[in-house]
């Protein structure tokens, strides 16, 4: 069986174990706090990032790797798209998520709101969390935009566009960072992803001592 290990607030581990359910590949987790650099784990993975996917010999590390490995060895369900421009569509999008807006929105949110809060105890900057709100607002009026011209983030079917944006948004608002008011497009999209039973087990997950908006999990939000 695939091993993954993970972080519960990793947007790029919930982009793969998003992905792997809905391809239906069943995984054990191994939650990795990779700041504390375990030797084990940076032994798998030299970056020392999660997440890496183990099955015996086989270790595969950074997320679009990852899933690019699973599409090309299993073909129920494509994530990627069926025609080459499709296919182009897909990856410029989740490659936007990936570093646009985890460099924008995630980073900043995680270090002043998890990372200084969970680990090194320190006081949050509030201009950073701002910033990063403001960048977030940025990006779904861009979902919005997408999403008033397709059924769904890549095109006409639902994809790992859909599933980058969907993990790496989770974070943001598990964080704090979103402001869904005026994002209805945005909203209705997000409320289909948060009912689906393979997205579901994302949202029952918990830090401790660092609790989600009431909203975080609600389909009505
Ligand atoms: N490009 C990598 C990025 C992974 C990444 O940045 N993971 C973060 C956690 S969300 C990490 O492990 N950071 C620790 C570090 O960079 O030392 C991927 O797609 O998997």
């Amino acid at each position: 069986m695939w091993r993954l290990y993970h972080f519960t607030l990793c947007p790029f581990s919930r982009k793969v174990r998003f992905a792997l359910a809905v391809k239906g590949v069943t995984h054990e987790l191994v939650q990795e706090r990779p700041w504390e650099k375990r030797p084990a784990f940076t032994a798998l993975n030299p970056a020392g990032q999660t997440p890496v996917l183990q099955r015996d010999a086989l270790v595969l590390s950074d997320s679009t790797a990852i899933l690019e490995h699973i599409e090309e060895t299993l073909e129920r369900t494509p994530l990627i798209g069926s025609t080459a421009e499709d296919r182009a569509e897909t990856r410029r999008l989740s490659a936007w998520f990936d570093q646009k807006f985890y460099a924008e929105v995630n980073a900043p949110l995680l270090g002043e709101r998890m990372y200084k809060r969970a680990v090194v105890r320190g006081t949050p900057d509030g201009g950073i969390i701002r910033a990063a709100s403001r960048m977030a607002d940025m990006h779904l009026d861009y979902i919005d935009f997408l999403l008033e011209r397709r059924a769904w983030l890549g095109g006409g079917q639902f994809g790992l566009a859909d599933i980058a944006a969907a993990a790496h948004l989770s974070v943001a608002d598990y964080l704090a960072g979103l402001e869904w008011d005026g994002h209805e497009p945005a909203k209705t999209w997000y409320s289909a992803i948060k009912s689906r039973p393979t997205f579901r087990p994302l949202l029952a997950e918990r830090l401790e001592g660092l609790p989600p908006p009431q909203h975080y999990d609600k389909l009505d939000f």
